[in-house]
């Protein structure tokens, strides 16, 4: 029987939108613990990270919350390896993407190479040089592979987290013109969502988890405006064009077939944008099928 560890973390500021802190409330509202449980789970919830209320904070936000975005992860990140040391599977409810600065590097404690599947409307490939707003949700990818402001690259150990080679980022369709550029550099698998409209979902996803099946372990990072809009109104950086409501399923049970899930976290839902809290229902939906959930 499969453990979980689910991890709170509400942190909003890694980008501009109020609200997004409130996301682990608004996924627990929706019944994760029962569900996860009819799944046959064991479920240890250890409650939220402490993060700074952004009131107390500089109002300046962008890169001026870049010290309370690094300590809020050092505690991601702490909690994070101690459920990975007692044999659990870390299941993170942001907040923003940044959190991903410390989810990735708990998942990624062991010491053996850890695969990550990035599923985002966009690339969170920036940096301070290159990204036009500052926001800090918009680096953690790059930072995790090595690049970027030291600040988010030197987190918990120096050096990247994770192998460029080791990474599949899907769903992408809005990207900063020197972000693109440093994608298409970096060589990372990306499978945009126009490739997923020529080949289809299901060959996309099992190419992209093939590349990955080797590894001892994948840590998942759904960013819910991978998401279509139409299906996940509740996030903060909505843009059109994303996945379907299948389109999400399938992907997530391909990587349920096809790796090692050992981590999650589950990100950018904001319930004063969300219509009577169906983004997070769907979150966990989704969540249940990269853990394994099958129709029959
Ligand atoms: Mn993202």
């Amino acid at each position: 029987m499969r453990s979980i560890c689910i991890i709170g973390v509400p942190l909003d500021l890694g980008q501009s939108r109020r609200g997004v802190d409130m996301g682990p409330s608004a996924i627990r509202y929706a019944g994760l613990d029962r569900r996860l449980e009819r799944l046959g789970c064991s479920i240890r919830d250890c409650g939220n990270v402490e993060i700074r209320v952004r009131d107390t904070l500089p109002q300046e936000g962008g890169l001026a919350f870049m010290p309370a975005v690094v300590e809020a992860c050092e505690r991601v990140y702490a909690a994070g390896a101690r459920a990975v040391d007692e044999g659990d599977v870390p299941l993170f409810l942001g907040g923003d993407h940044s959190i991903a600065l410390g989810t990735v590097t708990a998942a990624a404690t062991g010491g053996d190479r850890t695969g990550v599947i990035w599923i985002d409307a966009h690339g969170d490939f920036n940096t301070p040089e290159t990204s036009p707003s500052g926001n800090l949700h918009g680096m953690p990818l790059a930072a995790l592979t090595g690049r970027g402001a030291p600040e988010l690259t030197e987190l918990i150990r120096p050096g990247r987290k994770v192998a460029d080679e080791d990474v599949v980022v899907i769903g992408v369709r809005d990207l900063d013109p020197l972000e693109r550029e440093g994608l298409r550099e970096s060589g990372i698998a990306v499978y945009t969502m126009r490739e997923i409209d020529r080949r289809g979902i299901g060959a996309v996803a099992e190419e992209a988890v093939a590349k990955l099946a080797h590894l001892p372990r994948v840590h998942v990072s759904l960013d819910m405006d991978s998401l279509d809009p139409r299906e996940a109104p509740g996030v903060g950086t909505p843009v059109p064009g994303g996945l379907s409501y299948r389109e999400a399923h399938l992907l997530m049970e391909t990587i349920a077939d096809g790796v090692r899930v050992g981590s999650i976290d589950v990100v950018e839902i904001n319930p004063i944008l969300d219509e009577r809290n169906r983004t997070a229902q769907l979150a966990i939906e989704l969540v249940l099928s990269g853990l394994g959930k099958s129709i029959l």
